[in-house]
């Protein structure tokens, strides 16, 4: 290939690298087709994404209440949607621009706005090919998923060794431990593991006996907790001695990473369901403090606040043992994706994930990977006109590598190291 001689050339280059590299998403909620209606797809899920119910609720009239909303049949409810958020309010936020995306991409007509053939050529998709379309038309070659043995339906799947998928890979969740323990008890106990209700000696041994099986069942990447803008550590609650007792062993003696996603005001309008989450401030100098004391352990970080990501990004820059990944939910809007990879490229070169999709609705890789990539593109193509003008002359090889590092090649290198 011949060598980048302008800087017209670098910048296409760039552009045309970010466009085709393929991407590794970290963090997501989808599901095998072998798990049944766990894994969501097709226009009226799409349509009924809780980021887009609560759009809803904030333009709809006060005459539709939330619980008349819940028990309407999922078709409703995203007519509703459509009627409210697309057709009588301008579609311009990042959810509903999604959707459009998605339509667009998959060559459905959304100028026609005809709701009904959108549903009709979803419904002729068959579940594993529509899968593999997804993913090749999104561009990647994994997405981990979010699996939680403290869910007894999610449990269920696993323990008939149904059919995986190796464009899905695993992932623990385990906030009910870290934040519940008389949950978590509770539910390892009804998987047959006699967990005591409180956390003592035997309850500690019991549940670590518990994720070592499910590490040894699933293979999980990493272990995941959200935490909320207050998790503290130390400090003298559970959750620390629980940390420090079981979830941090296990890590480090079965050498899984803890990611954790601190930030999440818990059910801040309950009457939303999974919309109704919030967002705190939280306090970087917990990450610090578990860095330092566990040089041994890998941790994964992002946050919610747009607060904390400077702080975050330079703790990022000290502990070899961080690793910090995408623009989560509340931020993973244009505006801030812009401004946070600017300053993630400023702060930690290419040692970040710059971007997760936390698709919770299949079809959601295709437009949540579509825009990150459009922004991301432009930050690295501006990163590298400064260092052409700078002198640098980076080969066409170097351009590819540092777009692979940054959507998945950090974290594989991070995982290995
Ligand atoms: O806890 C999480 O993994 C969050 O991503 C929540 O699932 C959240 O509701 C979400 O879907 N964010 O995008
Ligand atoms: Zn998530």
């Amino acid at each position: 290939m011949a060598a980048i001689t302008s800087l017209k050339t670098l910048q296409n280059t760039v552009r045309e690298a970010v466009r085709k590299v393929t991407i590794t998403d970290i963090h997501t909620h989808l599901f095998p087709v072998s798990h049944g209606k766990l894994l969501l797809w097709g226009a009226d899920e799409l349509l009924t994404y809780h980021y887009l119910v609560s759009e809803l609720f904030t333009v709809a009239p006060r005459s539709l209440t939330h619980q008349e909303f819940w028990q309407m049949p999922k078709s409703r409810q995203a007519q509703l949607v459509w009627e409210h958020v697309f057709l009588k309010h301008g579609p311009i936020s990042e959810a509903a621009r999604g959707v459009m995306t998605c339509f667009n991409m998959l060559g459905l007509d959304i100028g026609k706005r005809d709701l009904a053939s959108i549903r009709k050529w979803f419904a002729a998709q068959k579940p594993e090919n529509y899968l593999e379309k997804v993913f090749k038309l999104s561009g990647l070659d994994y997405a981990v998923m979010t699996n939680n043995p403290f869910i007894a339906e999610e449990a269920g799947y696993w323990n008939q060794e149904l059919p995986g998928n190796n464009r899905l890979k695993t992932a623990l969740r385990i906030d009910t431990l870290v934040l519940n323990w008389p949950a978590a008890a509770k539910e390892m106990s009804a998987q047959g593991y006699r967990c005591p209700a409180t956390l003592n000696a035997k309850g500690v041994a019991v549940a670590r006996a518990f994720l070592a099986d499910w590490i040894e069942k699933i293979k999980p990447l990493y272990m995941a907790a959200s935490l909320g803008p207050d998790f503290a550590y130390p400090d003298n609650s559970d959750s620390t001695k629980i940390l420090d007792q079981i979830v941090l062993p296990t890590a480090r003696d079965l050498n899984v990473p803890l990611a954790m996603m601190i930030g999440v005001r818990k059910a801040v309008m309950p009457a939303l369901g999974d919309g109704g989450d919030g967002v705190g401030v939280a306090d970087p100098a917990s990450v610090m403090h578990l860095c330092q004391k566990y040089p041994d352990v890998k941790f994964l970080v992002t946050m919610l606040s747009r607060v904390n990501q400077h702080e975050l990004c330079i703790l990022g820059r000290k502990f070899p043992n961080l690793h910090l990944f995408g623009c989560w939910w509340f931020c993973n809007n244009p505006s801030i994706i812009e401004e946070l990879t600017r300053m993630r490229f400023e702060l930690l070169g290419t040692a970040v994930t710059c971007q997760h999709s936390d698709a919770r609705v299949l079809d959601q890789l295709i437009y949540k990977w579509a825009h990150t990539r459009r922004i991301v593109a432009e930050v690295l193509c501006d990163k590298y006109t400064l260092a052409w003008q700078a002198g640098w002359r980076p080969t066409r090889d170097e351009i590819a590598r540092d777009a692979r590092a940054i959507f998945g090649g950090s974290f594989h290198e991070f995982l290995n190291k």
